[in-house]
């Protein structure tokens, strides 16, 4: 028998898979979102400590994922899990993930996937349309916000001090520096280790309540920077911060970079999805950004990774990698018999076909409903925030703008006790819910004390399971406290 191709293994398929796409979409509560265990309870069901020598029957292969790896994976679909970006993904999603798989072209080269190619391309172009990018803007596709990060970087990095750096690596005595908020992601961090500019050279700009930059202090210090002769290689702006999703404002620090020549990147990637919203008005001044990028698999109900990061003169990107791999890239000898190559444009040699799903989204629900499904979410934040702000046990941590309310449970039987003890009652509660595996949402750290976070993406959460919710942490949270 052909192991390889078994075709009465393939004709199982089909079984569990529709199996567990129903259970996620058709009956999403019907279990809790995590697993009740700790750390060293999952270790113990995973023991084989060498590969298996020989293969097992495709069912009970099935049965063995059924019981270990589905049952005690946390449930992403669940309306309670709030802990990520990566909250209820769409079931044309998975499809078209899976579909993606099944056809696997890799995106490096047109010759081997003509078709993925121009969808991506097309895919991307819808997105800058969206966001409000200009008509020249392209985008390619790639495995991450982190990602897009390094790259959009690399770009600005290389249009500051040449191209001659991709040879030669440093040449000047200039200090080169970034500039962001003192809350941008952690990935502007790593960019800036990786590209050789080093963390201690990111200017961090201080931030409000919301953690958007403060305006005024990020123009004068540009303009510092500037008079000192430092090298800015860019600007970064932040629209959806991690921990409150709040959106740094662009258009004056963008007009200061266009005056200055500086790169502007926008890091979107959560706050992308606000263009479909009535909150839009949050990027306006994102046509003069130089890079944006923005993640699908956030609040655009695509499952991970999805990401989008568009320029408006994307032959930047190009000239600033290295694809010399004459392999791989071909030049053909009909001018009409060629496409660009994608892996020109990215570090990526193996490059998924990931604006597949993001194309089966679109179809099937068209920007209309998808608007709908994205203004949905920021009704529920705005409506969970009211109910925050009139209960006398709850402080909302700032006006939501996006689907992340970050919020603190302080009765006032400990309005009057000293902060590491209210932060402790805060950690007690998350850890209860997370290890009872009713919900799973965040903690986070914001000005110095710990927040609940919860990311209010999707579309299956409803106001009255955030209600339910809060009376669970009340009580659970008074019991903690009267113990
Ligand atoms: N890149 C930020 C993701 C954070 C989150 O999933 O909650």
């Amino acid at each position: 028998m052909n192991k390889f191709h078994n075709v009465q293994d393939i004709e199982k398929i089909d079984n569990l898979l529709i199996e567990i796409i129903k259970d996620y979409y058709i009956t999403p509560n019907n279990r809790n979102v995590a697993p009740p265990l700790v750390k060293k309870n999952y270790k113990k069901l995973f023991t084989e400590t060498t590969p298996p020598e020989n293969g097992k029957d495709i069912s009970e292969l099935f049965s063995e994922f059924k019981e270990n790896i589905y049952k005690y994976s946390v449930k992403t679909w669940h309306p309670l899990f709030l802990n990520q970006m990566s909250a209820g993904i769409s079931y044309p999603s998975v499809v078209g993930d899976s579909l993606t798989s099944i056809l696997n072209p890799t995106l490096s080269t047109w010759e081997a996937s003509p078709v993925a190619t121009i969808i991506e391309r097309n895919v991307a172009s819808w997105m800058a349309q969206m966001i409000g990018m200009p008509d020249t803007t392209s985008g390619i596709f790639l495995p991450g916000g982190s990602i897009a990060n390094l790259l959009a970087l690399t770009v600005a990095r290389n249009s500051k001090l040449g191209n001659n750096i991709i040879f030669e690596g440093f040449n000047n005595n200039k200090k080169n520096i970034i500039i962001s908020s003192d809350t941008t992601h952690y990935s502007i961090k790593n960019a800036a280790n990786i590209l050789g500019i080093g963390i201690n050279n990111i200017k961090e700009i201080s931030t409000d309540n919301r953690n958007e930059i403060n305006i005024d202090e990020c123009l004068s210090q540009i303009k510092y920077y500037k008079q000192n002769d430092y090298n800015i290689i860019a600007v970064v702006l932040v629209l959806g911060n991690t921990v409150t999703g709040g959106t740094d404002k662009i258009r004056e620090i963008a007009d200061l970079c266009k005056e200055h020549n500086i790169h502007l990147h926008i890091d979107a990637a959560f706050g992308g999805t606000l263009s479909l919203t009535d909150n839009k008005h949050l990027l306006d001044g994102i046509e003069l950004a130089d890079s944006v990028c923005w993640d699908a698999h956030k609040w655009f109900f695509s499952s991970l990774t999805s990401t989008v990061l568009l320029f408006p003169n994307q032959e930047k990107l190009k000239e600033a990698l290295n694809s010399d791999a004459d392999y791989l890239f071909h030049k053909h000898i009909h001018e009409d018999d060629e496409i660009e190559d994608l892996g020109r444009y990215t570090i990526l040699c193996g490059k998924r076909f990931d604006a597949l799903k993001v194309w089966f989204i679109w179809k099937l629900y068209g920007t209309k409903n998808l608007a709908e499904i994205a203004q949905s979410r920021l009704d529920l934040v705005r409506s969970f925030y009211e109910i925050l702000k009139n209960d006398k046990d709850f402080i909302p941590s700032y006006e939501p703008v996006s689907p992340l309310m970050c919020f603190r449970f302080i009765p006032d039987s400990i309005k009057n006790k000293e902060a590491s003890y209210i932060d402790k009652v805060q950690k007690d509660i998350r850890q209860y819910f997370r290890l009872s595996g009713e919900a799973l949402f965040n903690i986070a750290s914001l000005k110095n004390n710990y927040h609940f976070r919860m990311v209010l993406i999707n579309p299956l959460t409803t106001l009255e399971d955030l209600t339910v919710l809060l009376e669970k942490i009340r009580t659970k949270g008074n019991e903690i406290i009267n113990t």
